[in-house]
């Protein structure tokens, strides 16, 4: 297969081979203005004039890919890049297990792909747009850097969506393409697709828990994708997942040290009161953690969905890992069993396995939110605070699948709406909670330090240490 080169020249750089495509090309450049001008309405807010050490995506070799230095976001180089493969790829999920992987969609397959890459293209910006505001309230310019980091890169993998609705999916590519900066997050008549990314994230501990368990789903979701049979979304993904890595280091290092800084905080106070030491009490923490982890458990889909089986069937998704961790790529004589409520009472069922693939992809993923909360909790026990966090279980405060419309504790009990509804302020982020949490959040500027409610980060970043001016002029 030939391997377009890079790029970095370009009015985009890429390694798509747009120079010798001039319909794509031409298509992408009028996009691009249209981008630019959502990026300045709806991209971070105040800091455009400021230059930011980040990190930029100059190539797609694994240990060498990204140039970091200070640039002004709307200067950053927004590019498209598919990681190369070394020779053609086969099928390796579904009924076509073993056929080649195809280059061009099918017809067949155009309305369930295209519907796949315009839901994965919205949550992008939706992310950007939710976090417009929190740069002015950032905890110190090393976490400002990093939302700044964050924002861009997600921002490239709108345009990594769009390359693929304009070079595969003609006129309707392109209307999907507009569409995505028309939408926006939160708006009642116009907003984005999936419903975590419609939720206000309007201070720093909503975005560390965005970037722990919505940034998570986006691992799994593109890990799933990169098991496509539609070659050209799997390694569009591929390479969207070495960014994404940043996000959950984000995400899971960002509350790692505000529940650092809570246990200190709750030994410096005689009665343990983190609050009235200026942080963030446990209270608040899992409260916050309930709210996130719930929403972001909706974005995996119903737990029976023909949805799902249909795309695993035809090769459009597949397994966490699909290739290395299973030998049967059908999936067609096994079942599943769930926990469900029927007649007021919760029963299990068997289910056949590919009607259940949204679930098993969920389990990934709630495996690996349980990996960090223990890390999390190990290292409140090293540091002797009796405090302990959990993720609440699945069942809890669901919008989507099975669980939605019934009322459940975070143990997984079944309860009635009039006792969720008594008890809600104490399971999940409430006004009160989310009024005190923007009023601790006065920014800090100056650089290596941290605002009170954060303890500050092992090491600085990009080969600099902590005292570095990430955010400059
Ligand atoms: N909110 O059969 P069902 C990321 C809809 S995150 C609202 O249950 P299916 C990122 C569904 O669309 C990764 N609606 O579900 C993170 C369907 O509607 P229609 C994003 C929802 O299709 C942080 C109906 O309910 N990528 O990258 O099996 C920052 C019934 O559908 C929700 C993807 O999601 C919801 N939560 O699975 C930046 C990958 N859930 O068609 C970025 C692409 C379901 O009946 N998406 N619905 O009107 C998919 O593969 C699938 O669409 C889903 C849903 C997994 C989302
Ligand atoms: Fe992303
Ligand atoms: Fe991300």
């Amino acid at each position: 297969m030939l391997i377009p080169s890079i790029d970095l020249n370009a009015k985009i750089p890429n390694n798509v081979g747009l120079a010798d495509d001039p319909k794509v090309r031409r298509a992408l450049e009028h996009w691009q203005p249209r981008y630019l001008e959502w990026w300045r309405d709806m991209g971070p807010s105040d800091f455009s004039e400021r230059e930011v050490y980040l990190r930029t995506a100059v190539s797609v070799e694994p240990g060498g890919w990204a140039h970091w230095d200070h640039v002004r976001m709307p200067d950053y180089r927004w590019g498209v890049f598919l990681t190369p493969r070394a020779q053609a790829a086969t099928i390796h999920v579904g009924d076509e297990t073993g056929a080649p992987a195809w280059d061009e969609v099918p017809g067949e397959h155009r309305a369930a792909l295209r519907r796949i890459i315009v839901t994965q293209a919205d949550t992008e910006p939706a992310s950007v747009e939710q976090q417009r505001l929190l740069g002015r309230m950032a905890p110190s310019l090393y976490d400002m850097r990093n939302l700044f980091q964050v924002n861009v890169e997600e921002g490239r993998h709108l345009w990594a969506m769009v390359y693929l609705l304009h070079k595969h999916f003609g006129t309707d590519g392109r209307d999907e393409a507009e569409a995505l900066l028309e939408r926006r997050s939160g708006d009642p008549d116009h907003p984005r697709i999936l419903g975590a990314f419609n939720q206000p994230c309007d201070h720093w501990l909503s975005f560390f828990c965005f970037t722990m368990f919505a940034d998570r789903d986006g691992k799994f979701q593109l890990a799933s994708l990169r098991e496509s049979a539609f070659d050209p979304l799997a390694r569009s993904c591929e390479f969207m997942l070495t960014e994404e890595a940043f996000h959950l280091f984000v995400g899971e290092t960002g509350m790692e040290r505000i529940i650092r800084r809570a246990a200190e905080l709750a030994a410096q106070d005689p009665d343990g009161d983190v609050r009235r030491q200026g942080g963030i009490d446990f209270g608040t923490l899992q409260r916050a953690i309930n709210y996130w982890f719930s929403y972001c458990l909706d974005l995996f889909g119903s737990e029976i969905s023909n949805n799902a089986a249909g795309y695993f069937g035809a090769g459009l998704k597949g397994r966490f890992k699909e290739g290395e961790r299973y030998d049967d790529h059908l999936a067609l004589t096994r079942h599943y069993t769930l926990a469900s409520v029927e007649h007021d009472r919760l029963v299990e069922r068997e289910v056949p396995l590919r009607s259940a693939i949204n679930e098993v992809l969920r389990d990934d993923y709630i495996h690996d939110c349980e990996r960090a909360v223990r890390k999390w909790n190990h290292m409140l026990a090293e540091l002797g605070s009796p405090q302990r966090l959990h993720l609440p279980n699945r069942r809890f405060h669901r919008h989507q699948g099975l669980h939605a419309g019934h009322c459940f504790n975070p143990e997984g009990e079944l309860i009635s709406p009039a006792q969720f509804a008594a008890r809600r302020d104490e399971w999940l982020l409430s006004e009160a909670d989310n009024a005190y949490l923007r009023s601790i959040m006065t920014p800090v500027r100056e650089p290596g330090k941290m605002a009170n409610w954060i303890a500050p980060p092992r090491r600085g970043i990009g080969g600099q240490d902590l005292g570095f001016e990430y955010v400059r002029g």
